[in-house]
């Protein structure tokens, strides 16, 4: 089997052009025409097809690498019998790669010129061996000005899309193709008015014809280098899978964004990527909405993006075989635990919690809680802790108006309404209904209106209206136990109270015979706020107000 040495062949005006994809590797068994790598210049990329079958056995480039024509690509021990012939059998053999067409940037369109209206059609220069390659994207509309070698349209084949410069300067006065046409050597692109450049002499009150551009180096695919052994190979249809499909201009935007280009979905045709793709993408970033790979690798795996950005330096989130330590099984998150997570976590992330404890003797309020009860056992309305506990917090609300705001910018929005949020336990995750206008209604309508929802949050029926609109939001774990926990703010509100179950505890009383300790129901409170609305001070005396209220419930109508 001879050794070949595959060369980059004459590809016309490329030169020192990087390499920006390698799809081979030492030990790749390829076959004649598939792609080894992609060149990519300013205004067009390109696959290096090649031209033998063979074991690839070494790489003599590397990514990032700049090649012109007989640079060498790579070593292989080719397999057809096209391979070196009569090749000393020491020495390697040279093979061109292939030879890719359009081989290089355009040339600056040809133009037509009418003298009369001095106005100049462009043309299509000779790209090459493609007959006939598909405008894939217009650059410019009619009224634009244009400059020398600014790019008017792409186009693209099975291998290589490249972009097609103007070579006058001028206003387009009418655009002659559409994305999607077919163009060749000689297509009109576009009629420029007033042009200037390298125009071609204009006839007087001739029709407009159609003239080469200056100096414009046919981009044919070459020849093969002259040094080549092999002859050179035309690319064919079938394309490796390779690149995402897109322009040059789309891989630059992607480069300069550091948009992954392989993880945008294209919407173009045969899934190009185009300039609103990877703007969607970027959009859907910075939104949180989508995770690049990276970020998906670095992040925790259940927990979306934070507010759009990963944390630099944040260590990946560990990735265990739990199957290896004992049986496992998995369940799905439901949806709203997918919900409400995802809520939790940014508001963890964003708001600066502090998480201030106190204590509320609700001896007196207990005992008037059950007295209620009782004397109203018959109208099946029960009234719990939780319905005294939003009332004291409107009243709190309305002591300390901060906490009945949220921030919007440098501006807090305080409001005049008390719309009360509680947090229910259901079977599918925590939900958060709202009781509205809770300064309007009484005991008795807040304990009944509560059920209500709790009812429809354990259904999984709370509508959007149910859940919306909140101030201030309390999570009650009353009636489970636990002593005091760190409640998460429910953003926007600024605020949030976590009560635990109230128990009896000995409490010193200066008054009971001539001081003493006396048993006491205690209710543990905590409350979480936004430090960057709220001060401790504050938050200590919210909570203070907060237990003398629950204390002595007379001080409401203060
Ligand atoms: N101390 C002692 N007992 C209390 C109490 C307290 N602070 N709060 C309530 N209880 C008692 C009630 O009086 C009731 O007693 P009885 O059964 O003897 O009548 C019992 O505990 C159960 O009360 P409840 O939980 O049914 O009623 P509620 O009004 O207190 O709460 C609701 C309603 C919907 C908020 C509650 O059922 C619930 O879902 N709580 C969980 C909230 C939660 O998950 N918070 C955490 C959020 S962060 O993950």
């Amino acid at each position: 089997m001879a050794l070949v040495e595959v060369k980059v062949p004459d590809i016309g005006d490329f030169k020192d052009v990087e390499i920006i994809e390698l799809m081979v590797k030492p030990g790749d068994t390829i076959v004649v025409d598939q792609s080894l790598l992609t060149v990519e210049s300013d205004k067009a990329s390109m696959e290096i097809p090649s031209t033998h079958g063979g074991v690839v056995k070494e790489l003599k480039v590397k990514l990032g690498d700049k090649i012109s024509a007989g640079t060498l690509v790579l070593l292989l021990e080719s397999v057809d019998a096209a391979a070196a012939p009569a090749a000393p059998a020491a020495a390697p053999t040279t093979a061109p790669a292939s030879v890719p067409a359009p081989a290089s940037v355009a040339a600056p369109a040809a133009v037509a010129v009418s003298a009369v209206t001095s106005t100049i059609e462009i043309l299509v220069p000779d790209i090459g061996d493609f007959d006939e390659v598909a405008v894939i994207e217009v650059f410019v509309k009619p009224g634009d000005s244009v400059k020398v070698e600014q790019s008017l349209i792409t186009v693209e084949s099975d291998k290589a899309s490249m972009e097609i410069p103007s070579s006058h300067a001028g206003v387009v006065g009418e655009l002659l193709v559409k994305v999607g046409d077919k163009v060749k050597k000689g297509s009109a692109i576009a009629r420029l008015q007033g042009a200037a450049g390298a125009a071609a002499p204009a006839t007087a009150a001739a029709p407009p014809v159609a003239v080469p551009a200056p100096g414009a180096p046919a981009a044919t695919a070459a020849a093969p280098a002259s040094n080549a052994v092999l002859p050179a190979h035309q690319p064919a249809t079938a394309s490796v899978a390779g690149l995402p499909h897109a322009s040059p201009t789309i891989r630059r935007l992607a480069r300069d964004l550091g948009v992954p280009l392989g993880e945008v979905k294209g919407s173009g045709p045969k899934g190009r990527i185009t300039q609103e793709d990877v703007q969607g993408f970027v959009k859907g970033v910075m939104a949180g909405e989508t995770q690049t790979t990276a970020q998906k690798a670095k992040a925790p795996a259940a927990a979306p993006a934070a507010g759009g950005g990963a944390f630099p330096g944040l260590l990946a989130w560990p990735q265990v075989d739990f199957a290896k330590f004992g049986p496992v099984e998995r369940k799905d998150l439901s949806r709203i635990k997918k919900i409400s997570g995802a809520n939790l976590h940014r508001n963890w992330v964003v708001i600066p919690h502090v998480t201030n404890h106190d204590d509320a003797d609700i001896t007196e309020l207990e005992a008037f809680r059950v007295q209620l009860n009782k004397e109203n056992e018959k109208s099946g309305i029960k009234v719990t802790m939780l319905a005294f506990l939003i009332k004291a917090s409107v009243a709190a609300l309305k002591k300390f108006p901060d906490f009945n705001s949220s921030l919007d910018g440098d501006q807090l929005v305080l409001k005049n309404y008390f719309h009360i949020g509680f947090a229910a336990d259901t079977p599918n995750g925590l939900v958060v209904p709202v009781i509205k206008d809770a300064d309007k209604k009484g005991i008795f309508q807040i304990s009944k209106e509560m059920t209500e929802l709790a009812g429809k949050a354990r259904e999984g029926k709370l509508g959007p209206a149910d859940m919306t609109g909140g101030c201030f939001s309390i999570s009650s774990l009353g009636g489970i136990g636990g002593r005091y926990f760190t409640p998460i703010i429910n953003a926007p509100e600024v605020s949030i109270l976590g009560v635990c179950k109230s128990s009896t505890e000995p409490r010193w009383d200066a008054n009971v015979n001539g001081g003493a300790f006396v048993p006491r129901l205690i209710l543990p409170l905590s409350l979480s706020w936004d430090h960057r609305v709220i001060d401790g001070a504050s938050a200590a005396r919210f909570n203070a107000y907060l237990g003398q209220i629950l204390g002595d419930f007379r001080r409401v109508l203060l």
